[in-house]
């Protein structure tokens, strides 16, 4: 069997793990380490926007096999566009998230948030929460498809005891993303413990798609470019409740445990966002379709080693994510792994096109 690259990323401190094969030869000193060190610990170079084309990069925008929906990039905002209407009988489980432009990033985030560029999506259709292990289990069933955790043995959870690295466990999978000594995946969970092979591979078989990080975002922005920090508004907490799976106290010393789940929590427990979806902020990191890309270097000419990644992009953040840390639960937040890697607080859902 090749062997496997594994990149979960702690982005506080910047290092992306690289396990080559099913062992850990630990390898922090790569390029795409380095990067992730420039982005998140310095998180001090901002472009000058002015020096930036309004038009992508086509050779990014090839490789990013962005689908048909995204009609529109720009550094520009976009003139006056269609408003686009449907009459899509919505399909059980999904939401219709309607057409529109919208802002895409953060200037006052991660530098790997800005410069904001504006988008144009055309409608689509959203899993109204992500692929839980029952509908995972269905799928196993159906087609005996064997997830790559299963193939190379073990998965990747975090090292509780020092919550500071991540470790490749022997036996996790979908059905136990700790491991066989663990607890079962419950059914109404999100399922974890897939790669972005497996996604698609469900996807497919589904006869849907992962969405690309833009139509993520649209969507996280309840299709209307609110420029709130969550899907809700501003604040983490309503009403003195925690609105989201994530954690409380300083990672990963103290997990407060306000929120009551220290791991997954079941799809929808936190209720829905005014587009009718779930677990959008929160709970897992969700696999998106298109690669790591740098915003900047969409705008430009002149590509760097830096301008697109190997590695795909993910959104929503997880149960492991506090402000201090990655606060990647906000709208604009991302992530990123390997096609291959598979952790214990990344899933995934679909989408389809109208
Ligand atoms: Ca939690
Ligand atoms: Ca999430």
């Amino acid at each position: 069997m090749k062997g496997r690259i594994f990149t979960p990323v702690l982005s506080f401190i910047g290092i992306s793990i690289l396990f080559h094969g099913c062992h850990s030869s630990v390898d922090s000193t790569t390029e795409s380490s380095k990067k992730e060190v420039v982005l998140c610990k310095t998180n001090a170079k901002k472009t000058d926007i002015k020096s930036l084309k309004n038009d992508p990069n086509e050779e990014i925008i090839k490789q990013l096999d962005l689908p048909r929906t995204i009609t529109y990039i720009g550094i520009k905002e976009p003139e006056n566009i269609a408003k686009y209407k449907s009459n899509q009988v919505m399909p059980l489980g999904m939401v219709l998230v309607p057409g529109g432009k919208v802002k895409i990033g953060d200037n006052n985030g991660f530098a790997n948030e800005s410069p904001q560029f504006w988008a144009v999506v055309e409608p689509f259709l959203m899993d109204i929460s992500p692929v839980t292990v029952k509908q995972f289990r269905k799928f196993i069933n159906a087609t005996r498809y064997k997830t790559e955790a299963d193939k190379f043995g073990n998965a990747g959870v975090i090292n509780e005891e020092t919550g500071k690295e991540w470790i490749l466990v022997n036996g996790a999978n979908w059905e136990y993303p700790l491991g066989k000594h663990r607890p079962k995946a419950q059914d109404n969970h999100p399922v974890t413990q897939v790669s972005w092979n497996d996604a698609n591979a469900y996807a497919e078989w589904a006869g849907k798609r992962l969405p690309c990080e833009i139509e993520f975002e649209h969507a996280a922005r309840n299709a209307t470019n609110s420029r709130s920090i969550y899907p809700w508004g501003d604040n983490i907490k309503m009403t003195g409740k925690w609105n989201a799976n994530v954690w409380q106290g300083k990672f990963p010393i103290k997990n407060f445990n306000e929120d009551f789940y220290p791991y997954t929590s079941p799809v929808g427990q936190f209720g829905k966002t005014s587009l009718g979806l779930t677990d959008m902020s929160g709970n897992i990191w969700e696999w998106t379709s298109n690669k790591k890309f740098d915003y900047a270097s969409l705008f430009t000419r002149n590509l760097s080693p830096f301008s697109l990644s190997n590695e795909y992009a993910q959104r929503g953040g997880s149960f492991l994510c506090e402000p201090d840390w990655c606060h990647g639960y906000r709208v604009s937040g991302r992530s990123s792994s390997t096609s291959e890697t598979s952790l214990f607080h990344l899933g995934f859902r679909c989408v389809k096109d109208i």
